[in-house]
């Protein structure tokens, strides 16, 4: 059964995600601009991620499923059964239902800051899996989210695949890895555990094709944040004078997307005024590339020991099971 999403996102009296728009108003203020990635997933956000997922250059959704479907019976093993899923991020239709097919789970919890794509996913799942307790939450998860009544007491199973942790600085994945902990009930002694997608570093042609694809559905995922802007802050950005960059960055190992300026421009958000001269950036997500030893240390800082790491055949992705 699903049970009623709990809203906790901070609206002010217009409906104005208020966290949307100081980050938005910070950003678009820096010498350099940049938004948080986390904001290009609105619900026509996530609807484009899940078309990306299916393009041909965009091997990392695949390389983790055939993770998933090989290892089900070592999940088993080493997970057990009973425990209560908590997805961070709300679960996709492919990958979450091998994982909880493999471990029979008491309680399947995803959180999601995207409400309307949350509850969509969420029934698609209940349905799938008629005899599952499914508790969707919306809620940032960057924060220590205070998980259903109902799965208090069953020990926790958090999964974050799809490599969405390398959207993060190490700065903040390391908060957001101690925020797990918390959420997953780590400092009540509860010893959760941690099923976690990593991409790995590989040839460069391949990272860049992966985030710049022929078909320009990544460049449509990234200038939709403009079109989420102008949308919900009142804005006035020139959509047509920006296009989608997508770099390879290897002193920090990962790849950048941009919004670039093809002329000068002007224009206000909320009320402010900003300006780009031609060539100039928004730098708009990060996607950073582990090592064997970037993942591991990555996970010791947050706080999570890893017990098991598997990868796909050609070695492109990798899960990590860790424990708290
Ligand atoms: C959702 C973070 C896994 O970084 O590969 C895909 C987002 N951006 N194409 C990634 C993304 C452009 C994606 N994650």
């Amino acid at each position: 059964k699903t049970e009623q999403g709990i809203a906790l996102v901070d609206r002010d009296e217009d409906g104005v995600d208020r966290a949307f728009r100081e980050d938005v108003l910070a950003g678009l203020r820096q010498r350099q601009k940049a938004i948080p990635a986390r904001w290009l997933y609105d619900d026509a956000g996530s609807q484009l991620f899940e078309d990306i997922t299916e393009l041909e250059e965009y091997y990392p959704t695949r390389a983790e499923t055939e993770i998933l479907e090989a290892r089900s019976t070592e999940f088993a093993e080493l997970i057990g059964t009973g425990r209560a899923v908590v997805e961070f991020g709300s679960g996709s239709s492919v990958k979450t239902p091998l994982l909880l097919r493999a471990i029979d789970p008491a309680a399947y919890v995803p959180l999601d800051i995207s409400g309307d794509f949350l509850r969509m996913s969420a029934a698609a799942l209940a349905e799938k899996f008629p005899a599952l307790n499914v508790y969707p939450v919306e809620a940032d998860f960057m924060r220590q989210v205070e998980l259903p009544g109902e799965v208090l007491g069953t020990k926790k199973l958090g999964f974050f695949p799809g490599s969405t942790i390398g959207n993060m600085v190490a700065r903040t994945a390391v908060d957001l890895l101690r925020s797990m902990r918390a959420t997953l009930g780590a400092e009540e002694g509860e010893m959760p555990l941690l099923l976690i997608g990593m991409d790995l570093v590989k040839d460069r042609k391949v990272l860049e094709a992966a985030y710049d694809d022929a078909r320009g559905v990544t460049g449509e995922f990234n200038l939709n944040l403009a079109r989420r802007i102008n949308r919900e802050l009142s804005g006035g950005i020139p959509v047509d004078a920006l296009r989608h960059l997508a770099r390879w960055n290897d002193d920090y190992a990962r790849i950048e997307m941009h919004l670039q300026a093809v002329r000068d421009i002007a224009f206000t958000v909320a009320g402010e005024n900003f300006a780009m001269s031609e060539g100039e950036t928004i730098h708009t997500e990060n996607s950073h590339k582990f090592t064997r030893r970037s993942a591991n240390t990555l996970l010791l800082a947050g706080g999570w020991a890893p017990k098991k790491r598997w990868t796909d055949e050609q070695g492109r992705f990798s899960l990590i099971l860790a424990e708290a």
